[in-house]
């Protein structure tokens, strides 16, 4: 997948997604990244790319013409490609859409400060894509979650080693509680089961778990799906064993 990311902060999205998993996608070719910064292409001689509303009010807005000449030079270089603002005004990522990216092969991506961009510039923006509703001061971070949620998705970056592959369930709950050495620690141990090598009983208690999590804390995901009656018994089972623990602890 070819990326370009239009933004007046180049370094921060280049270093930022030259660590981890996205750095690994661009080791592989899998993600091939540049930016773009429409400060180059501002016409003026102190480069600006902003100014005050018409209108009045606080702030400074993106003007169009060096942002749609930046969209412009963006899709000479990929001329397949998808335009997504990122805005606050967007319709929020989910993981469906990440994975609806993967299968594009081109992207570009604007990023925006101050108060926004001028409204001309719309008809060149294909959609507007939101992390959620809550206030950032610019679009750098929300494209490069994006990316970083669309790389780990690209066939070859993760390999058969990918634990969101390994069980399909895991898309759609909370994760299960994890555990690793040491054993016993601070007078903790690590429930039995889990070092019991029974691989059944473990995938069962780990799925039991996730449901309870989900259940527990965003019982609005589970609103979502039809549980089938193995899982819908595992929860019946987690949310007794929850009763009779508040019982207890009452
Ligand atoms: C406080 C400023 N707001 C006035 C009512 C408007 C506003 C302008 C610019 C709010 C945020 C921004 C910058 N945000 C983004 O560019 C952005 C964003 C976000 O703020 N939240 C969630 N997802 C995104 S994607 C891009």
């Amino acid at each position: 997948m070819q990326v370009e990311v239009i933004t007046l902060f180049p370094d921060m999205v280049e270093q930022g997604l030259s660590a981890g998993v996205p750095r690994i996608a661009r080791e592989k070719r899998a993600l091939q990244l540049s930016v773009r910064n429409p400060r180059d292409y501002a016409d003026n001689p102190h480069r600006a790319v902003d100014d005050r509303p018409f209108g009045g009010g606080p702030g400074m807005v993106m003007q169009a013409p060096p942002v749609v000449a930046s969209i412009e030079a963006a899709r000479a270089a990929l001329p397949q490609a998808r335009v997504i603002a990122m805005s606050p005004q967007g319709t929020p990522l989910t993981q469906a859409w990440l994975q609806h990216l993967a299968d594009v092969p081109e992207l570009i991506l604007l990023c925006g400060r101050y108060e926004g961009w001028d409204e001309r510039i719309m008809p060149y923006i294909d959609v507007e894509i939101s992390l959620g509703d809550f206030v950032l001061s610019g679009g750098e971070l929300a494209a490069m979650a994006l990316i970083d949620g669309v790389a780990r998705l690209l066939p070859d970056v993760l390999g058969h080693k990918d634990s969101a592959k390994e069980d399909s369930f895991v898309e759609d709950l909370l994760d299960c509680p994890h555990y690793t050495r040491p054993a016993s620690w601070r007078g903790v141990s690590v429930p039995e089961l889990l070092l019991s090598g029974d691989h059944a009983r473990i995938r069962q208690w780990r799925l039991q778990q996730a449901l309870g999590a989900t259940w527990l804390k965003r019982p609005d995901l589970l609103g979502r799906l039809t549980l089938c009656d193995e899982w819908e018994a595992l929860l019946a089972d987690f949310i007794e064993q929850q009763q009779s623990v508040r019982k207890v602890q009452a």
